[in-house]
């Protein structure tokens, strides 16, 4: 039986670009990705964030449903190009969207918990270089303070950033994402600048004293393991390891990039310049706790000719829609190496899980997504398992609250517990909705 404490937080989680909508209203400035979607071919479809899930105009039913479903935390982000649409320009109807969803939630007793940067990066930052152009940390410093001196009070906890891996590595390295850069050294860059302006978040939340609020950092970790025991795999895990993993967690938590990576990544990509000593001391401040967002592992095997000559391979198990493995004792084996060698008893909140599927809705007007449910159930065992472990999980959000925006999938991956009708804006609690609310209300896995 597993039995989580009164104090283990369950949430839902969103992104302002993928739910709400509303992209040109209130003095809203283009995002990178307004302008992603805009290009032939980047993303599934044609689909826009222009109108998503509508949560901009919907916020207040989409928290009666959370109300519903017993949700005790809503994990959204704040559109930075709302709050300043050009540079050095403060929108306040942009930032009074979020004290109106702030309200909200607090009316409700739901716990507000913000993400300060989900992806949306504004057009005018990306003229200038964005994240690649070393000012972004200014910028975004001017951004956070802001939102600190008028929301900080109201929310219990900030999240400086999300996958920093993703916007760098995605968005920058591969172009499968905003700003659809193709350059690895240019995501080196930019993953350097993301973390130097978490840290500097990190310093001007603590000059606010904000003595309820929590300061984190939300990254995407998995387990890598090798094809084979032999020693070329061996090495092709740990590379891996140490470009998806290692090189955001040592900074942060260790105040160095780790010696394999920076001599593989110069041996590629050459000097490594826009790193400066004095960096280190920004991005490891302190934080209050850890988000590790877990979807799946990654098995790899040596292959000459792929970057770092690796070649990521297909799991035994099953997949989701999104053709991700399903792996819940990789979650635990995860978080198991992050308490031993990053996090020890600082908290850990599993910011985003959940599973893409292919939800029908039946003849009698339900989605009975079991998979999902299975899915959740299995990954939140493994939470169970490394709480009871020792380890100091604080809470959990399921990814997503409702279907919405799959980035470069468009609308074709649903992630939600509410299925989202995109013609009408019909919200549906699918099957999984229902079985949260129960281990929500009884806090028990049967
Ligand atoms: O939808 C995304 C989210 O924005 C960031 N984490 C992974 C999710 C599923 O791909």
């Amino acid at each position: 039986m597993v039995e989580f404490d009164n104090d283990f937080l369950f949430g839902t989680a969103t992104a302002s670009y993928q739910v709400e909508g509303a992209y040109n209203e209130d003095g809203r400035g283009m995002s990178i990705w307004d302008t992603f979607c805009r290009k032939n071919g980047k993303v599934f479809n044609g689909d826009t964030g222009d109108v998503a899930c509508d949560h901009y105009h919907r916020y207040k039913d989409d928290i009666a449903l959370m109300k519903k479903i017993g949700i005790k935390a809503y994990r959204f982000s704040i559109a930075w190009p709302r709050i300043f649409p050009e540079k050095g320009k403060f929108n306040q109807m942009g930032l009074d969207f979020y004290k109106r969803l702030i309200d909200e939630l607090l009316i409700n007793n739901i716990i507000p918990c913000a993400t300060i940067y989900h992806w949306d990066l504004p057009q005018w930052a990306d003229d200038l270089g964005g994240w690649l152009n070393r000012d972004v940390v200014h910028w975004y410093g001017e951004y956070v303070e802001k939102i600190f001196k008028e929301l900080g009070t109201y929310v219990p906890m900030w999240i400086t950033l999300n996958e920093p891996w993703c916007s760098s590595i995605l968005g920058y390295g591969t172009g499968d994402h905003a700003p659809g850069h193709k350059n690895f050294g240019e995501a080196l860059t930019a993953a350097h600048h993301l973390l130097l302006s978490h840290g500097n978040a990190v310093r001007i939340f603590r000059d606010f004293n904000l003595k309820d609020s929590k300061i984190g950092i939300t990254l995407n970790l998995n387990e890598v393991y090798p094809e084979t025991d032999s020693l070329d795999d061996k090495i092709a895990a740990s590379i891996i390891d140490g470009y998806s993993n290692r090189w955001f967690l040592d900074p942060i938590f260790k105040g160095s990039y780790p010696d394999d990576m920076v001599k593989l990544f110069s041996s590629i990509f050459g000097s490594l310049d826009f790193i400066r000593n004095e960096d280190f001391n920004d991005i490891s401040q302190k934080v209050d706790f850890l988000g590790v967002n877990y979807y799946t592992r990654a098995i790899v095997r040596k292959c000459v000719g792929e970057l770092f000559n690796v070649k990521y391979v297909d799991g035994p198990n099953k997949k989701t829609d999104m053709g991700w493995e399903i792996s819940p004792e990789s979650l635990y084996n995860l978080l198991t190496r992050l308490k031993n060698e990053y996090t020890k008893e600082l908290p850990i909140y599993i910011t985003e899980n959940g599973a893409a599927l292919k939800d029908i809705i039946s003849d009698d007007g339900h989605i009975h997504d079991d998979e999902r449910i299975e899915y959740l159930k299995l990954h939140l065992n493994e939470a169970y398992r490394f709480i009871k472990n020792g380890g100091n999980l604080k809470g959990y959000f399921v990814w997503s609250l409702m279907d919405n925006f799959e980035w470069a999938y468009g609308y074709s991956k649903r992630f939600g517990i509410i299925y989202v009708d995109y013609k009408t804006q019909k919200r549906i609690l699918k099957d999984s909705a229902i079985w949260y609310k129960d281990v929500i209300a009884t806090r028990r896995i049967e």
